[in-house]
């Protein structure tokens, strides 16, 4: 677990707690969002940079990857944009006067919040092999590092390749191509926290592990499910489609163990209407589903579909496989069970089915609420026979929106960043470049961190992110760390994974989205693919925050090189010099990139294409749409146990922490919280403001504990519990993760609350 702040650390966690919200945004979000940018950039800049968020000759938005209307609105940003920008174009700088100042060990006591809050990175820095304190190093001398650890290894496996999701297309695709030129498939991502289930799923049942909506398709849609997603926190721009589609008539039902204000009420601060008025009430009905229970509410809702006879016969019959098993499955499902699993009552499932059947197009958002389970990857498969029951893939307002993370998540897939190529891919890299790629799989996160545990990888290095942070299980990732003989982060900003290092460790400074990117080949461009696969331009604007930064792509291209020397064919330098060399590559190795560089310069960009949603083609083992039959599960409770989720607060990005309010929820001053319902925390003698201890039970017998979480009484579900992570990673073991995806399952982990010793 993460130490305690020092007593210096201005960081106080001394959480306030009022009354949740019940409406998100509108003008009180847009000051909130003025102020945090001010405070970090000024006033000027900060007017420069928000207006040129998300425009045509703007740069992609930091924050979330929701996509962009045609049209974008002059303010088309919104409060939490704001803050990543914020934290990207702020003027504080993290200089080697500051790291002669802070040895390691004191940075390595220091909070998240504290260490992002100093602000960006601005030279190499190197932290030699025993040694108190990270010195400044040159870039030549870095890479020849790098060059010696990765050249004293037995085998290219024995290195690991983190990506995170906000590297561009071009730094994406060099970074893969260099990494299986070196020999590996060693390229875990954040996606293998996050939406891996989803991509399984989809994969599996469709055939294009991707969403298969267009922003029209839910501005047209006549249902949107949303659940197991908090878009008024985590993609606020979203809440202006579901306005819009309300106002066209639509009707949302959410499913979610929280009632979340973003989904309650919408005053969108790009309208008058939202500016002064009351805003648009978005949800019809709220459905408080106990943690884990979706598989059996869709499971449910399936079978009534069946029973009513309101099956789309003639798309059953020419698209898809498998429904006569599912047909079977869906009818075994029994109320007693789906009320247990659920927590909910017939008549709101009722509620559903006559909603669902009312429309004529469906679509269901969902985010880590559902990817985050042991079971996520079935509870997916069932939100997909829910749709193709009806038809609802394939046609204008209808069909599956996983709402991804961060801003290229998804675009860093499309360009290789996967540990489990496809060989179409690797044969399109080998007859392009001319190597003979590796076939065998490598490492996701999960397995990275128990090879670097296990002494079988000793190179990590992370293309932005924050693994140590992020990861699963606190204490033994960190441990895996330590255990490196080298760790390497390119990085905008410090975080802890700078502070838990290997033997030797490289800070290398990187720009961000919102800076001027010029090479020798002149000013740069980038492109990222968002949530809906549509790929545009990104370019920035501002000055670097230091003359020694590198962009990735240059920092790749000249890792290259020195690591691969001239056996490498692949004009590294030439694409470091100019990244329209390496769209030009892309368009050749990666379909649908055809004509990349023409068609990304267009307003806007292009759509990928999308066999499902295009022409009703689904490119999977049997060439149809594949209903499942999965056996329903949901996460059984011992007695006295809580079921705990861990989720983003309003101030944070992931691993960033903006400040320490969640306005909507009511809390403020203050991270350590546990929100629990007041019957289940009376029943362990705790009232609104005790402190608490959790700790997770993992059916190895083992426990983990985090302590001191004043306890806020919430209106969650029953016997369901929810606290910030990454504060609560330490709780989620290692080993418990999604089937087939491998996600650890860090929305529903068994846990005991108890009164804290300590701060009673
Ligand atoms: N401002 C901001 N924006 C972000 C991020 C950020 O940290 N800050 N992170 C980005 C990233 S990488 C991602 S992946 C997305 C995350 O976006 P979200 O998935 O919205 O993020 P979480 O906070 O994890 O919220 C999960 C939601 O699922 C609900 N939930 C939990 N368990 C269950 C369940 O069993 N069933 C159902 N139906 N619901 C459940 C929770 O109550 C919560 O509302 O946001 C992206 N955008
Ligand atoms: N318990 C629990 N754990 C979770 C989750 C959860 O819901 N619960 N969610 C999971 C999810 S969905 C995700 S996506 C992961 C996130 O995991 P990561 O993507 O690894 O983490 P972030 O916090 O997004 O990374 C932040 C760091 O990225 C760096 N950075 C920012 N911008 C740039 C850039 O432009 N270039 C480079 N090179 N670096 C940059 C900064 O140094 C910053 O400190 O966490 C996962 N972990
Ligand atoms: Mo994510």
């Amino acid at each position: 677990m993460a130490a305690e702040p020092p007593a210096d650390d201005p960081v106080q966690d001394a959480p306030e707690v009022g009354p949740p919200r019940r409406a998100a945004a509108g003008l009180p979000a847009v000051g909130h969002s003025l102020r945090v940018a001010g405070r970090q950039m000024g006033v000027r800049r900060t007017a420069l940079t928000l207006l040129r968020v998300n425009q045509r000759d703007g740069f992609d938005c930091p924050g979330c990857a929701w996509p962009e209307p045609a049209k974008p609105h002059r303010a088309e940003f919104c409060e939490n944009g704001a803050k990543a920008v914020a934290e990207e174009a702020t003027k504080r700088r993290v200089t080697p006067a500051f790291f002669a100042e802070h040895p390691l060990s004191e940075l390595a006591e220091r909070s998240g919040y504290w260490l992002g809050q100093r602000g960006r990175l601005t030279e190499p820095m190197y932290l030699a092999e025993g040694a108190t304190h990270y010195r400044p190093i040159g870039w030549d001398e870095a890479f020849d590092l790098v060059a010696e650890e990765l050249a004293a290894l037995d085998s290219p496996d024995e290195a690991v390749f983190y990506t995170s999701g906000r590297t561009s297309n071009e730094a994406a695709f060099l970074y893969q191509l260099f990494a299986r030129e070196f020999g590996t498939n060693n390229l875990p991502d954040c996606s293998n926290l996050c939406h891996e289930s989803s991509g399984s799923a989809l994969t599996e049942t469709l055939g294009v592990g991707k969403g298969s909506v267009l922003l029209e398709d839910l501005h047209r849609a006549e249902l949107i499910v949303v659940a197991g997603q908090n878009p008024g926190t985590n993609h606020p721009r979203m809440l202006s489609a579901l306005e819009r589609a309300k106002r066209g008539g639509a009707r949302i039902i959410t499913v979610n163990p929280l009632p979340e204000a973003g989904l309650e009420r919408f005053r969108n601060p790009q309208t008058a209407r939202g500016l002064v008025g009351g805003g648009t009430a978005l949800t019809d009905l709220f459905l408080q589903v106990r943690i884990g229970g979706d598989q059996a509410l869709f499971r449910m809702l399936n079978r009534l579909i069946i029973e009513r006879d309101a099956v789309d016969r003639a798309f059953v019959e020419e698209h898809t496989h498998g429904y006569p098993e599912l047909a079977a499955a869906a009818r075994a499902a029994e109320w007693d069970e789906t009320l247990a699993a659920t927590g909910l009552t017939r008549a709101e499932i009722e509620r559903a089915l006559e909603m669902t059947l009312a429309a004529d197009s469906v679509v269901v958002c969902w985010a880590m609420g559902l990817t985050q389970h042991r079971h996520a990857v079935p509870t997916i498969k069932e939100v997909v026979n829910y749709l193709l029951l009806r038809g609802n893939i394939g046609r204008p307002g209808a069909g599956v929106c996983p709402v991804r993370g961060h801003s290229n998540v998804q675009g860093d897939r499309t360009m290789g960043i996967v540990e489990r190529p496809s060989a179409a891919f690797l044969d399109a890299l080998r007859t392009e470049f001319g190597f003979e790629p590796p076939r065998h799989h490598g490492l996701d996160v999960v397995n990275a961190i128990r090879a670097l545990r296990d002494g079988r990888a000793k190179v990590f290095f992370a293309m932005g992110g924050n693994f140590v942070a992020a990861s699963p299980d606190t204490e033994v990732t960190e441990r895996a760390m330590r255990r490196a003989r080298l760790t390497v982060h390119v990085s905008t900003k410090l975080n802890r994974s700078h502070c838990v290092t290997g033997a030797r460790a490289l800070i290398l400074p990187t720009l961000g989205r919102t800076e001027r990117d010029v090479r020798a080949g002149g000013e740069q461009f980038v492109t990222v693919e968002d949530s809906m696969g549509v790929v545009h331009a990104s370019r920035g604007r501002l000055r670097p925050a230091s003359g020694k930064l590198l962009s990735e792509p240059a920092i790749v291209c000249r890792l290259a090189r020195r690591v691969l020397g001239e056996r490498s064919a692949t004009p590294w330098e030439e694409f470091a010099a100019d990244y329209a060399a390496v769209r030009a590559r892309i368009a050749r190795v990666v379909p649908g990139f055809e004509d990349f560089e023409e068609r990304v310069s267009r307003p806007g960009g292009f759509t990928l294409p999308h066999a499902p949603r295009d022409e009703r083609r689904f490119p999977t083992a049997t060439g149809r749409a594949n209903f499942s039959a999965e056996p329903v599960r949901w996460p059984t409770v011992p007695e006295g146990r809580l079921l705990l989720q861990t989720l983003r607060s309003h101030d944070q990005y992931n691993t960033t922490i903006y400040g320490l309010d969640d306005r909507y929820r009511g809390i403020r001053g203050g991270r350590r919280v546990v929100l629990v319902r007041p019957e289940d925390a009376a029943e362990r003698g705790l009232a609104d403001g005790d402190f608490a201890d959790l700790t997770s039970e993992w059916t190895d017998g083992t426990e983990r504990v985090a302590r001191g979480f004043r306890v806020v009484h919430y209106p969650t579900a029953p016997g369901c519990a929810a606290a910030y992570y990454p504060e609560t990673n330490v709780l989620v073991p290692l080993d418990a993760t999604a089937e087939t995806s491998n996600t650890p399952v860090s929305k529903s982990l068994v846990i005991r609350l108890t009164p804290s010793a300590r701060c009673q």
